[in-house]
């Protein structure tokens, strides 16, 4: 079943490159390649695309249906990921009505008061609380497996860290009474199933109750003080911060607390899973030997200077590192592919789940071509690595960023 699911997904995929180049030669992505339209691509659907990244700026279309779209790493230099920067992860089509007027979400399940509540519940019966909070995908990084991991071909770009407000699913779980037996969430949307079928879901995953329990998971209504971005789960989503992007459930209608690990779409093997144990590169991997993937790795990210910029002998690198549950004790970078390290002065998290900010002045000893690579150390002394090991469908890339540089004169 899920074999053939992704069969689908890469066959829409081939579709969705198809269209990234159409939208470039109408000259709504930037004039990023100089090719023609190819005869597969109407012009109504290059239109419906460019539709699609309506209020992004600079986002590149992985994909357009479902509308999956990255944001490249200079594009994310600020501390605040802002609206237009955050990238889109869709395995569904969008609702048609994402208005917060009339929505509901249901808590139900294992509770002694299931709830139905409109937004407007929601905000007033609840601490409304603002954080900054890490998403990134499990599949960010996908780009770099070889042999290639099937799905959309992300390269660093699926990760962000955006002001979301909302009220603490913890204090709603509290509210209806979680019966004693719980032990996992299941999230429902009300984004369509790409066959059209409107009794499968494109995706509905659910998380540990003792995750769903923790002070930094949301229930957002908010992103940067604004409404939600249509693509990004208006009117209401859930955040939950450090682990696979795919636990917060986009235009969220529906919470079950349930006594056995949920088995919604996508929730099963070899989705947003891992081998139990090390595999060689291509291995085959039975999908009862599939792990469902918990905390993110630690990881950083590069967004200053622009891969392949020009810049002086001395130069300013920043950029962001998180660390899944955890916080980043240490920031280093190299400008001599590794042979020395200079630490790099290290923000704190400005709260619990957000990623932090780094910067530091490098300097070379010539002119001429270096690579900048940064490496994270977290709390408790895991570093970030150079490669990773392979896994079918191409998770947890957390390898160092490196980007390119020419220093001084040409
Ligand atoms: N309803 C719904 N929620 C969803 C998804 C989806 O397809 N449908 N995609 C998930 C995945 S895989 C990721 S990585 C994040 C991405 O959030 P974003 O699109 O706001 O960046 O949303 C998650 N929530
Ligand atoms: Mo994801």
């Amino acid at each position: 079943m899920e074999h053939r699911d992704d069969d689908f997904e890469a066959r829409v995929e081939d579709g969705g490159r198809r269209g990234f180049l159409g939208v470039s030669a109408l000259g709504l992505a930037g004039g990023i390649l100089g090719v023609g339209i190819p005869l597969q691509m109407t012009f109504t659907r290059a239109l419906a695309q460019a539709g699609a990244l309506e209020g992004k700026d600079g986002l590149e279309l992985l994909n357009d249906r479902p509308v999956n779209a990255q944001t490249p790493a200079h594009l994310l230099d600020d501390a605040i990921t802002p609206n237009n920067r955050h990238f889109i992860r869709n395995n569904g089509l969008v609702p048609t009505d994402t208005a917060a007027e009339g929505w509901t979400l249901a808590v139900d399940g294992l509770v002694d008061t299931p709830m139905e509540m409109t937004i407007d519940d929601l905000r007033g019966n609840f601490e409304v609380v603002t954080m900054a909070l890490l998403l990134e995908c499990g599949g960010n990084g996908r780009a770099f497996f070889d042999p290639p991991a099937s799905g959309n071909q992300w390269t660093y770009g699926a990760v962000a860290c955006s002001e979301w407000t909302g009220v603490r699913l913890r204090d709603v779980l509290e509210a209806a009474g979680v019966q004693d037996g719980a032990i996992y969430t299941g999230h429902h949307g009300a984004d369509q199933h790409l066959s059209g079928d409107p009794d499968l879901e494109p995706l509905s995953r659910g998380i540990p109750i003792e995750k769903a329990r923790t002070d930094n998971v949301l229930i957002a209504f908010e992103m940067n003080g604004e409404p939600l971005h249509p693509m990004n789960g208006a009117p209401l989503r859930l955040v939950v911060p450090g682990w696979p992007g795919s636990c917060s459930q986009k235009w969220l209608t529906r919470i079950e607390v349930l006594d056995h690990v949920h088995d919604g779409t996508k929730m099963e093997a070899p989705s947003y899973q891992v081998p139990a144990y090390p595999v060689a590169p291509g291995t085959d991997v039975p999908l009862e030997d599939f792990r469902i993937i918990k905390e993110m790795p630690l990881k950083s990210l590069i967004t200053h200077p622009q891969d392949g910029a020009d810049v002086g002998t001395e130069f300013e690198v920043r950029g962001h590192a998180w660390a899944g549950d955890r916080t980043i004790a240490r920031m280093e970078v190299s400008t001599d592919y590794g042979e020395s390290w200079q630490e790099a002065e290290l923000d704190d998290p400005v709260n619990d789940g957000a990623w932090q900010n780094w910067r530091a002045t490098a300097s070379v000893p010539q002119p001429g071509y270096y690579e900048v690579w940064a490496r994270a150390t977290d709390s408790e002394g895991v570093m970030q690595p150079h490669a990773i090991r392979w896994n079918p469908k191409g998770y947890l890339n957390n390898s160092f960023h490196k980007v390119a540089v020419q220093a001084g004169e040409r």
